[in-house]
């Protein structure tokens, strides 16, 4: 049957009227469908990474060993923060010890990093300073302590305090992501991990939970205390900055930290004892695997 339109011709070659409107649609659309592909693989790919903070001698190194070598390697104070790249397959829980399930096979291809910080009181910057929430690539945060040193009062407000200035970081990058035009960004996923649970003096985490809950309020009201005698005012933004969670209280819990855009779960493991199917699980569930 002939054609009722007219033949057309580009360069002195006909073109059919279907074929040149099907390439133009594939110009367009090849482009726009990869960038959208590339840009969703980023959210759980190579660049999604984990940053690790804490006090001194909590285990930090020896948790980013143990991804590695699947065992517990003698460690060095560290100095300097260390980045490792991982495959997802290391977050396989241990079969043997509590007969849980393992991983599906295909997130095994999958990988992401873990950003090992220095817990001396000096170093600490490094991990505080590489908290950037508007990369998005940060996709959990890990806060490792030590549960058997809690009991020492000079160990455990170290713990409370470096705690209290990463919360606060977190929240203040997520009030002024919430003012900027693309709006509040997803919670940061915290996860408080109270390591050494093997030794005897080791607190179990709801004693932990609490303790921490409690000591960050205590903080929270000396600091608000002080803003109030050196005369802050209710517009003073620079000054309550350095409160945590909601201004008009004194209490820190972490369903109120829920609103300042932080997700906190506490959880016990041990290295040593290879009992790291908890800590494991909160990853995965951060990777969406
Ligand atoms: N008992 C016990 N000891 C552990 C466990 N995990 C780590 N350790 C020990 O704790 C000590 C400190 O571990 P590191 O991994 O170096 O601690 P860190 O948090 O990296 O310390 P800094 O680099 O100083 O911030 C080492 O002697 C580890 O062997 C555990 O689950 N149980
Ligand atoms: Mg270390």
């Amino acid at each position: 049957m002939a054609t009722l339109l007219p033949p057309l011709e580009i360069l002195g070659f006909p073109v059919s009227l279907p074929i040149l409107i099907l390439s133009l649609l594939a110009v367009v659309l090849i482009p726009v469908i990869l960038a959208r592909t590339l840009s969703s693989r980023s959210q759980s790919g190579p660049s999604s990474s984990f940053l690790i903070a804490g006090p001194r001698d909590s285990g930090k190194t020896s948790f980013c060993l143990y991804l590695q070598e699947k065992s517990l390697v003698a460690t060095q104070t560290s100095t300097v923060s260390a980045t490792v790249k991982l495959p997802t397959s290391v977050l396989e829980q241990s079969s043997s010890e509590d007969g849980e399930t393992s991983l599906p096979e295909e997130t095994g291809s999958h990988s992401f990093h873990v950003k090992d910080t220095p817990g001396h009181p000096k170093l600490r910057s490094q991990a505080l300073t590489s908290i950037n929430l508007s990369t998005k690539s940060c996709i959990g945060i890990i806060y490792m302590l030590d549960s058997a040193v809690l009991s020492s009062q000079p160990r455990f407000t170290d713990t409370v305090e470096y705690l209290y200035e990463l919360l606060l970081v977190i929240q203040k990058q997520y009030a002024s992501l919430s003012d900027s035009s693309t709006g509040p960004p997803d919670p940061t996923k915290l996860l408080i991990a109270c390591n050494k649970n093997d030794l005897f003096t080791a607190l179990p985490s709801a004693k932990i939970s609490s303790l921490l809950q409690t000591e960050l309020g205590r903080m929270k009201e000396t600091k608000r205390k002080g803003l109030l005698n050196a005369g802050a005012g209710e517009d003073d933004d620079e000054d309550l900055d350095r409160v945590l969670g909601d201004d008009n209280s004194n209490q820190v819990t972490w369903d109120g930290l829920r609103e300042v855009g932080i997700e906190v779960s506490v959880q016990s493991g041990s290295i040593k004892r290879r009992a790291l199917d908890g800590w494991k699980g909160w990853m995965s569930s951060c990777l969406d695997i």
